[in-house]
């Protein structure tokens, strides 16, 4: 095959023989590098920050660069450390304990981390919520996890639901003047009252942190869970995959409301008590590039939606800034394109490594190292720790160079313990050992992995996943939609954009407008990215016997393809 590689990265990488750490490896061995080894007694907010706080050297280091259109902030870990105690002070005033599940539904702020560690120092679980959710997917969530308190601002607590959440206690509203104090809780006043000291709660390894709700192909978005230990392969990837180094500055784009914005916005640069720049509100190239060469980002993690912007966005655009301090690109999310990786060897002199994971695996898998080669199109190969295959549906696994299950032996430090409140789902997806991703790929002779596409109908729209069933449910809400069926149709910029095919009720007629208030709708009521960009009246939504929608046969006709089977199709 006529292939184009790019060379490994020349200098000292933090992991420099791949082959070798890998033939010696066991997580056990890793674990050494933790205080808590002996005691088996541990906190990531202790290991994150609260250590790095009581370090000399370290404690007035910048933890976190902070700035949005109308602030700037710079917090050392000692403040983040004293205000996460103060903000665990306030929660125990209010109750909370062990594992309590605690939302956090609110922007990037500085006073997001200092919340989100405090919940995690009274032992009790995080959920950060996207700020873009509207009303129903908040309550969704709020339901499913039966929280107890929800952290939240004035400009969003109109999207909090005030019924049908009989387990939510209190409402804690940042950033603003609490009118009705019966109804919700001051965070300023309740912080200038509490004290800096906190006995932080020491859990077991396998103690709850995190939950983030994710969607599947079919559902509600389910409750993916994650317990402390994660932060073993958190640390080793923070080293081997983002390089990371005592002086680096590193930004991660993601939101604390996905995955990537909590394993890798939040633990991964802090437990190695490096310097992270966090980015708030939406972004254009310019917001970007400014980021950058305002913060001297050395290292910087993003997504292909946002790298495939910038390559639109043109030279002109990139030739105002002076980006010299990067050294290491990274991305997630979705395929990276050999298209970006060729323009990002122009455009920095770098190479952009891609790195594949999921919500459920907590932390990355299957990644290309600065150390090896770049097989452009390919995600490249599993970290030390972890094995990596190709399976069958039966979990057997198959020859190279042939399509098939992406599969991981399971366990793994980082892997979601289960599925909240629904085991048999968590069960579903180990198959003889494996735990098998959705996704299809294949493996070459030399073991490096590529990617292929989703197995179920799951929508990954500028790298944020998407239920179809979650927006069919929203669309059929509308008073004029009888039935509606949800794909992702290919796009050049965002991977994928949501369409949604419906039939119409009785006295309803195709127009513009209602078709843009249908979008609307499900852009007010459930969130922005999961509202169709492109919505078609049908006669009839196709249909198995069994009732359910064949989205499939929708995407053939979508992309003109043959139909395939279609025996199972409704008459
Ligand atoms: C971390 C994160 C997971 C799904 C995953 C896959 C897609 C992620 C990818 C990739 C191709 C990559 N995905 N990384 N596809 N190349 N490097 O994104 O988690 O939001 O749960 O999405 O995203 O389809 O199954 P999550």
């Amino acid at each position: 095959m006529d292939m184009q590689v790019i060379p490994a990265r020349e200098g000292n990488h933090n992991l420099q023989d791949y082959e070798k750490t890998r033939k010696n490896f066991s997580w056990d061995d890793m674990k050494k590098n933790f205080s808590w080894n002996e005691t088996g007694k541990v906190n990531m907010a202790y290991e994150a920050v609260d250590r790095h706080a009581e370090n000399p050297v370290k404690k007035d280091k910048i933890a976190l660069l902070y700035s949005s259109p109308d602030r700037e902030e710079k917090v050392t870990f000692a403040t983040l450390s004293k205000e996460s105690n103060k903000f665990a002070n306030v929660l125990k005033k209010y109750n909370a304990s062990k594992g309590d599940r605690i939302f956090l539904f609110m922007p990037r702020s500085p006073e997001f981390y200092a919340a989100f560690f405090g919940i995690l120092k009274i032992g009790a679980i995080a959920g950060p919520l996207f700020e873009a959710f509207m009303e129903q997917a908040v309550r969704d969530r709020l339901q499913d996890s039966e929280a107890k308190i929800l952290i939240t601002t004035p400009d969003l607590i109109d999207r909090v639901p005030q019924a049908e959440l009989p387990n939510l206690e209190e409402i804690i509203i940042i950033g603003g003047n609490v009118e009705n104090e019966d109804q919700y809780i001051d965070y300023q006043q309740e912080m200038e009252a509490a004290s800096e000291e906190f006995p932080i709660e020491w859990v077991d390894l396998e103690d709850g942190m995190l939950l983030h709700y994710t969607s599947g192909s079919t559902g509600k978005p389910k409750g993916v869970y994650h317990v402390h230990n994660a932060m073993i392969q958190h640390y080793a990837t923070a080293e081997w995959v983002l390089d990371l180094k005592e002086e680096d500055v590193y930004w991660c784009t993601a939101d604390p409301g996905w995955v990537t914005g909590t394993s890798y916005g939040i633990f991964a640069p802090w437990l190695l008590g490096v310097t992270n720049v966090v980015r708030g509100g939406r972004f254009t190239p310019d917001d970007w590039y400014q980021t950058l060469e305002k913060n001297k980002v050395t290292v910087w993690y993003t997504a292909p939606t946002a790298l495939r912007r910038l390559v639109s966005t043109g030279q002109g655009v990139l030739d105002k800034y002076d980006l010299s301090s990067l050294r290491h690109l990274l991305s997630v999310g979705e395929p990276l394109n050999p298209e970006v990786i060729t323009w990002g060897l122009k455009a920095f002199n770098l190479r952009i490594h891609d790195t594949w994971w999921m919500t459920e695996t907590g932390a990355q898998l299957i990644v290309n190292l600065p150390s090896l080669e770049i097989r452009p199109g390919s995600m490249g190969k599993p970290i030390p720790g972890i094995e990596a295959s190709i399976v069958d549906n039966e979990g057997n696994e198959i020859p190279p160079n042939q399509m098939g299950n992406l599969a991981i032996k399971a366990p793994w430090p980082a892997m979601m313990r289960k599925i909240w409140n629904n085991p048999s789902k968590y069960e579903s997806y180990f198959i003889n050992g494996w735990y098998v991703s959705g996704d299809s790929a294949y493996k070459d002779e030399d073991g490096y992995f590529w990617f292929q596409g989703r197995l179920d109908d799951v929508i990954n729209t500028s790298g944020e996943r998407v239920g179809p069933f979650e927006v069919e449910s929203k669309l059929i809400e509308h008073p004029a939609v009888a039935e509606a069926g949800v794909i992702g149709k290919p796009d050049p910029v965002r991977g994928e954009i949501i369409k949604a095919f419906i039939t119409l009720n009785d006295g309803y007629e195709n127009s513009e407008e209602l078709l843009e208030d249908i979008r609307r709708f499900v852009k007010t009521g459930l969130s922005a990215h999961a509202a169709p960009r492109e919505i078609e009246v049908k006669d009839s939504i196709p249909k198995t016997r069994s009732g359910k929608i064949m989205r499939r046969l929708l995407k053939s006709w979508e992309l003109g393809l043959p139909t395939g089977d279609t025996s199972t199709l409704e008459e």
